[in-house]
């Protein structure tokens, strides 16, 4: 039995494990879902929320574990300890900055501005110096050193996203601005953003971006 993503038809919490996937090559069924169609598959969860992950008889929610799970399996957790606790560490700070833009996305969208100008770009200042020290001090490589790794298409699609509410977000870090162009140069990636599929997604499921 294959693999099997239910989620709604936005980007949301699916995109990075969908990235992951398709960069991979691995075949997955996305499965779509509306929320009528989520109604009765809501019960059947643990948290009662997607993303969820079939593998076979497994069901997985909660992304991140979702993309570490696949990260094991797949060979995109770096290659020792220390390896995967950069990894780790990353990742737990992209998912800090995912959940302030989340709260701001859904719950105070009057304070996008100062999502923009203020809370962001310190975030993204960190983040890049801590992508730059994963790399020995030099621009280039992926979050967490010279190899990726699952939290490299976490870290894309919030960069992506955040570009779509604001175009010059990342002006003032440019090696992560330089990053965001290397991933989305990569073929399968581009090819997955270049897709009608993907053209009909909405960002965030309350139509806000
Ligand atoms: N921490 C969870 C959050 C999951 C979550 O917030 N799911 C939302 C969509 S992004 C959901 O299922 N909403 C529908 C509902 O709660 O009924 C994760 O990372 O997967």
């Amino acid at each position: 039995m294959g693999y099997k993503l239910t989620y709604f038809q936005i980007h949301g919490r699916a995109e990075p494990i969908r990235l992951l996937l398709l960069d991979s090559g691995i075949d997955f069924e996305d499965h779509m879902v509306s929320y009528p169609d989520f109604a009765p598959i809501k019960p059947t969860l643990p948290f009662r929320q997607c993303p969820a992950f079939y593998d076979g008889d497994l069901t997985i929610v909660q992304s991140n574990t979702i993309l570490r799970y696949l990260a094991r399996k797949h060979s995109l957790y770096g290659n020792n300890d220390l390896e995967a606790l950069k990894i780790d560490m990353f990742n737990d700070g992209v998912e800090d900055l995912r959940v302030a833009y989340t709260n701001m996305i859904y719950r105070n969208y009057d304070g996008k501005d100062d999502f923009v100008n203020k809370s962001a770009p310190p975030q993204l200042e960190l983040l890049e110096s801590l992508m730059k020290a994963n790399n020995g001090g030099a621009d280039g490589g992926f979050a967490a050193g010279q190899q990726i790794s699952f939290t490299d298409f976490n870290f894309y699609n919030l960069l992506d996203v955040f570009l779509i509410l604001s175009p010059t977000l990342l002006d003032n870090v440019p090696a992560l601005k330089a990053y965001h162009q290397r991933m989305s140069a990569r073929p399968k990636i581009a090819a997955r953003q270049a897709s009608e599929d993907y053209k009909q997604l909405k960002v965030n499921g309350n139509g806000k971006q």
